[in-house]
């Protein structure tokens, strides 16, 4: 028995940040390391993510208890795990898949498979003597992300009209991701002081951004610019980035948004969204249709030549997905959430298959959070050009950025940052 060798295996029943039931886990080195994560859940969820499991018993939580796989951790992932070295990833994260033995997690469950294959990598990182985002860099050459700052929400993240999930600010033309971050906190605080000046509500949505009784994108992306100007900055330094999530909108023939209840069509969509990326400083745009539309998604990423069209309920940071979707010249962004897929070692093929193919990955929170800052690590670790972990507002969100701001002075000045 080597010190890397892991002794053990636990798991709890833990909250997330929309006081749902989520899980933790913490495994030990026999040397005495230790590593610990929490797992995130999503709200608009794409259809072919990793399947999350709930244990259904309406005595609990409503249903959603996660004991089910509190227990799949501790019974059967534990049993085979207990004696391996716990600084091999991807042969544990290959054990994991084929203990469970179904395309999408859905035995063991995503949330119990991808907080042990956290849990390891932590573990590793600790016995190692070394951080995580250094146990995990596959480069040498240093990058800090650019935050894409989600400050007003809508869609299934907010109770108010609006229809498109997010309104995101995105500081890539600071100097560093300090600065960037600072740039991002001054609009944010401009914002609210344009909303309460209006007579608009400053309460905010799941993600940390406000949520104001306004219904049309033109009203939140007026609001943006605005506040970008009044808070001193230039659509040079700052610009806008917007989470369509019309995979919520997918109706029968076509799309029909759901809080304003007007259809359109995919075609009528994509003008849509094509006359507002003229109009506005727009950078990107994720999920501007449906999660089954290759088609559309070629279509829009052709007529928006320039702008980063990101596939997040298209690709579900699963590989066969983004092969079909290179192949039919969908997109040219991916974004990336670990518990789409379920473990970390296929969370980095994906995006080493982004990477070869020419695809910006953006690494990314889930709009239920925990403190956990894994995704500020892994991005750094990644090399990730941008990160989108929501407004500079909740401590689920803050942290990713407290987490940053420590990794960049851990860096002292050696690292890139910039699109
Ligand atoms: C998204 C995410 C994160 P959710 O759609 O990109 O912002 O939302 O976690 O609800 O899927
Ligand atoms: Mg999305």
């Amino acid at each position: 028995m080597g010190k890397t060798t892991i002794q053990s295996v636990h798991a709890s029943e833990i909250l997330d940040s929309r006081g749902n039931p989520s899980v933790y886990v913490e495994i030990k080195t026999e040397g005495g390391a230790s590593g610990s994560a929490m797992v995130p859940s999503g709200a608009s969820t794409g259809k072919y993510e990793a399947y999350e499991k709930r244990d259904g018993d309406a005595s609990r939580f409503l249903g959603k208890g996660r004991l089910c796989e509190v227990n799949a951790v501790e019974g059967e992932i534990a049993t085979a795990l207990l004696g391996m070295p716990v600084d091999r990833q991807s042969e544990i994260d290959a054990l994991l898949c084929a203990l469970d033995g179904t395309p999408n997690k859905s035995r063991l469950g995503a949330g119990a498979i991808l907080g042990v294959s956290m849990a390891v990598s932590r573990a590793a990182a600790s016995a190692n003597g070394v951080e995580l985002w250094e146990y995990l860099s596959a480069d040498a050459k240093k990058r800090l992300p650019v935050p894409m700052m989600n400050i007003l929400n809508g869609g299934a993240h907010a109770d108010n009209p609006l229809d498109v999930q997010e309104f995101m600010i995105v500081p890539s033309g600071a100097s560093s991701f300090s600065e960037g971050l600072r740039i991002g906190v001054e609009i944010y605080h401009t914002l609210k002081g344009i909303l309460k000046k209006r007579g608009l509500s400053t309460g905010v949505g799941d993600e940390g951004g406000f949520a104001p009784q306004i219904a049309t994108s033109e009203e939140a992306l007026d609001l943006l610019v605005e506040a970008i100007h009044a808070a001193g900055y230039s659509e040079q330094t700052v610009k806008i980035s917007l989470d369509v999530a019309a995979s919520e909108w997918v109706t029968e023939g076509g799309y029909r948004l759901p809080k304003r209840g007007t259809h359109f069509s995919g075609e009528m969509l994509c003008k849509r969204i094509e006359t507002l990326a003229s109009a506005y400083p727009i950078l990107s745009v994720e999920d501007p249709l449906g999660e089954d539309d290759f088609k559309g998604f070629r279509a829009i990423t052709a007529a928006l030549d320039g702008k980063l069209v990101v596939g997040d309920d298209l690709f579900v940071t699963n590989v066969a997905r983004l092969r079909e979707g290179i192949k039919a010249c969908a997109a040219n962004a991916i974004l990336i959430k670990p518990n789409q897929i379920g473990t970390v070692s296929e969370t980095q093929r994906v995006i080493a298959l982004a990477a070869e193919n020419g695809y910006a990955y953006i690494i990314s929170h889930r709009s239920g959070e925990t403190e956990d800052t894994y995704i500020a690590d892994f991005a750094v670790a990644m090399g990730a050009p941008l990160i989108k972990t929501g407004a500079p507002c909740r401590s689920e969100r803050v942290a990713k950025y407290n987490r940053l701001l420590l990794i960049e002075k851990m860096l002292g000045g050696n690292a890139f940052y910039g699109l």
